[in-house]
């Protein structure tokens, strides 16, 4: 399989300017040579193209709502025609709002064919509000919710069905900031998060192994990494840290699991944000797990 590297250059669903720049951050942390190195066969299609951060404030709960359509058209064009080859899309972000765009045409893939989808949400935030709902307005904290049909309908319903994924079709990992409303949206659909306290109460090994327990044969796995799930000492370069995140092991091992799942089929690494980092550390960070992802480990060849 080859994996397909997309660049999403954009901020336009952040609260904080310069994930636009996560994709190059990327790239000088050397994340193509690095999966080669694991005989992975890999193409950088290079960066998509979209309108400019128009620096709005919020309007009806709402923020650059058709810049963010604009940039998930794209996005949703270029995952789905990297499945369609048969690749391994991995879309570089960006803010997270660019999740509704990779997930929607991995969502409509996996009905094509058959499969089963289930996506992984590593995260600080569940990214389950809408425009009702938010404090901020900012899109990159509801791709959770518009995913799963609930969202401003210029953003919903991309899969072809109104939910791209049902609520058992999600895990969460990380988890230790929701906003109030938020807590009650995800009691009301039934979410399953493993926040931080289930973490530091049941250990990353046992939390993995209750997320990937019942895997099929058949299921397609995506994984979208927001870097702020890492505790922001390991990971400064996010524009909304969290403190109280999984460790630099947790998270290997979190990363490591998944790969010896054998399901991996797509990936976003968004939240990367250059502009707050510290000489290139959250990118260099998260190669480290992508290549875990991947399937390296200390070990294997
Ligand atoms: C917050 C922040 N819950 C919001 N969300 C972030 O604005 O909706 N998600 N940063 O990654
Ligand atoms: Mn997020
Ligand atoms: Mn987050
Ligand atoms: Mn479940």
């Amino acid at each position: 399989n080859t994996v397909s590297l997309i660049g999403a250059p954009t901020d336009v669903g952040a609260s904080v300017r310069g994930a636009g720049m996560g994709p190059d951050a990327l790239r000088v942390a050397g994340l193509a040579e690095a999966l080669r190195s694991h005989r992975l066969d890999v193409v950088d299609r290079g960066n998509l193209a979209g309108p400019p951060n128009p620096w709005q404030p919020s309007g009806n709960g709402i923020r650059h709502l058709p810049e963010v359509v604009a940039w998930n058209r794209a996005v949703f064009d270029a995952v789905a025609q990297e499945l369609t080859l048969g690749n391994v899309p991995l879309l570089m972000g960006g803010d997270h709002c660019v999740a509704i765009g990779s997930i929607s045409a991995i969502a409509r893939h996996c009905r094509t064919q058959g499969r089963k989808l289930r996506v992984v949400w590593l995260d600080a935030h569940t990214d389950v509000n809408t425009e009702s709902i938010s404090p901020s307005g900012n899109i990159h904290g509801m791709p959770v919710a518009c995913l799963l049909g609930h969202g401003p309908a210029e953003l919903v319903g991309w899969s072809g069905e109104r939910a791209a994924i049902a609520p058992e079709d999600i895990e969460f990992i990380g988890i230790r900031s929701v906003d109030a409303d938020e807590k009650q949206a995800i009691r009301m659909l039934g979410l399953q998060v493993f926040d931080m306290r289930h973490i530091d109460e049941h250990g990353m090994r046992y939390t993995m192994t209750e997320v990937l327990q019942d895997l099929g044969e058949d299921t397609h796995l995506h994984v979208s990494f927001d870097l702020d799930c890492l505790d922001p000492m390991e990971a400064p370069g996010v524009g909304t840290g969290v403190r109280g995140g999984p460790t630099y092991r947790e998270m290997q091992l979190c990363m490591e699991m998944i790969a010896d799942s054998g399901r991996l089929g797509s990936l976003d690494v968004v939240e990367i944000n250059p502009a707050l980092d510290v000489r290139n550390r959250t990118a260099e960070l998260a190669v480290e797990f992508v290549q875990s992802l991947f399937g390296a480990s200390t070990l294997a060849r």
